[in-house]
């Protein structure tokens, strides 16, 4: 089947505060399966633009739809099972680490489990814990690295198969090798699935299709990594200071 997922805002304006717009006017349609990537300076609007898209908040004007549809006609939880939402402060509870994976499919069987661990690179250090699979974690994640939460993270995204994915990236800094097994993982997951990624990793947003520079609640500049820095505008500021 084709794949699905187009996500289309139209002319939104949003504000968390009377008289002071976050988002302004902002437009744009992403392809099913497209890989945007969400850049901008601290306090530009970016999360807030996943945030209505998950409905934690509704625009004052304008209107977002997912395959055609308002998502305000859908009810909460049909929307949210459409997306995989990984915000910066990754996820996890008290339980094992195969509870945690299982966190959006619990029927999902140890076979799955195991398969969507090892697409993302999580298999390797899981079973180096003592338990494995079975290991018990908490909430704080205090025995887990904060790139081995990612890991796990994205095991959970990948097990429940979202059609929309959404990923707030972490930007505290992991070492160079962990870097490298996110970096494959984030390419596994976005792959065939339209995905949303608020990118601090320059890897990540090289490797998206297109790029949107926020800026003020606008989207000032858009196209990929090269079209972006050929323009001299935003982007270039952003990534060659
Ligand atoms: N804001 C609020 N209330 C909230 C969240 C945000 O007033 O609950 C403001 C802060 C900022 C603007 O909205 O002026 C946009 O915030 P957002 O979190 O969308 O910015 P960001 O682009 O995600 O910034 P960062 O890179 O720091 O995460
Ligand atoms: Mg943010």
């Amino acid at each position: 089947p084709p794949i699905k997922g187009e996500i289309r805002f139209e002319n939104v304006s949003f504000s968390y505060e009377e008289g002071k717009p976050v988002l302004k006017d902002v437009s744009f349609t992403i392809k099913p399966g497209e890989t945007i990537a969400l850049v901008g300076e601290t306090g530009a609007g970016k999360t807030t633009i996943i945030s209505l898209l998950a409905r934690f908040y509704d625009p004052q004007m304008g209107r977002i739809l997912i395959d055609g549809h308002d998502i305000r006609n859908v009810t909460l939880k049909s929307l949210r099972k459409q997306m995989g939402i990984m915000l910066q402060d990754t996820f996890i509870f008290s339980g094992t680490v195969a509870d945690n994976i299982r966190y959006a499919k619990p029927d999902a069987t140890m076979d799955e489990v195991i398969k969507a661990a090892k697409t993302v690179n999580a298999h390797e250090f899981i079973m180096k814990m003592e338990n494995g699979y079975d290991t018990e974690v908490n909430e704080r994640g205090s025995r887990l690295s904060i790139g081995q939460r990612q890991l796990i993270a994205f095991a959970r995204a990948l097990l429940a198969d979202p059609k929309i994915l959404i990923l707030d990236e972490a930007t505290s800094a992991v070492d160079t090798q962990t870097e490298v097994l996110i970096q494959e993982a984030i390419e596994k997951l976005t792959k065939d699935r339209t995905s949303i990624i608020i990118a601090h990793r320059l890897s990540t947003i090289r490797n998206a299709d297109r790029i949107f520079v926020i800026h003020n609640g606008q989207i000032v500049e858009e196209g990929n990594h090269q079209q972006l820095l050929e323009k001299r505008g935003f982007y270039y500021n952003l990534y060659t200071s």
